[in-house]
């Protein structure tokens, strides 16, 4: 089976005023023909499909549009997550009728988390996605009143490891030798390098959510929210894809890719 993993398209996003959207538009013409070319099987976008939470009726085309085209290509199943620059409800709105397309889509936390992991099937191996989308506090935890600032960071860490790791074990139910398991998520992980183009994805710096944070269930981490491709803790199974287009001057040195495996 073979997998796709990108993240951050920022589809709108806008370069010091200067639209992006040929760049966007010639990105995803390359995107469908790389994976027709290829046989990619599964695409998982891990956040920011969108730079605005309402994109504007061409970045809309251009999703859909590019999403039609896989009906050509080998592509047989896609998961798309909510970032932070995503409103949940513009992703999750026509969920159900991308889901008839096996399209996947999961824009905010869901009230029970089993609806954010999938099992898809093909050629005899099985592959089972926690599609974790960027995770908000009010989606994962309570708050309670009078809490201090590092309280609040504290708890929330916990919540969002606490996350994975029920997610993690749901997959373990399901595990077994011929199950491969990947995670997705939008997020800061620790030693990530950042560019300019980043929006802080929380008040505070959730600095410590580290490599080890995470399940060793994944065999596959696939995240978003880092412009910079990028490995976690020096980890091959724990990656950024980065954005496909340079989103800032500081950007301009960095070598742009998505990742197949
Ligand atoms: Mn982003």
């Amino acid at each position: 089976m073979k997998i796709l993993h990108t993240s951050d398209w920022h589809l709108g996003h806008r370069l010091h005023e200067h639209s992006q959207h040929e760049e966007h538009a010639l990105f995803l013409q390359w995107l469908a023909d790389y994976i027709s070319q290829n046989h990619i099987d599964v695409l998982l976008l891990a956040g920011d499909v969108f730079d605005t939470g309402a994109p504007s009726s061409q970045s809309l085309k251009l999703y859909y549009d590019f999403l039609v085209n896989l009906r050509k290509s080998n592509c047989h199943s896609v998961f798309i997550t909510g970032g932070n620059h995503d409103a949940p409800g513009t992703l999750d709105a026509p969920k159900e009728l991308l889901h008839a397309l096996s399209v996947h889509v999961v824009g905010k936390a869901t009230e029970v988390l089993s609806d954010e992991v999938f099992t898809v099937e093909c050629n005899g191996e099985k592959l089972q996605v926690a599609a974790v989308p960027f995770l908000r506090d009010q989606d994962i935890r309570r708050a309670v009143a009078g809490e201090s600032f590092d309280q609040i960071t504290e708890r929330y860490k916990q919540a969002l490891m606490r996350h994975y790791h029920e997610a993690a074990g749901i997959c373990q139910e399901n595990a077994s030798e011929k199950i491969v398991t990947i995670a997705m998520g939008h997020l800061f992980a620790i030693g990530g390098k950042v560019s300019d183009s980043e929006q802080s994805i929380y008040v505070g710096n959730l600095g410590d959510i580290g490599a080890e944070d995470f399940p060793e269930t994944f065999g596959y981490m696939a995240l978003g929210h880092l412009h910079r491709p990028q490995k976690v803790g020096g980890k091959d199974h724990i990656r950024y894809s980065g954005s496909p287009l340079t989103l800032s001057f500081s950007e301009v040195n960095q070598e742009k890719q998505v990742l197949a495996f």
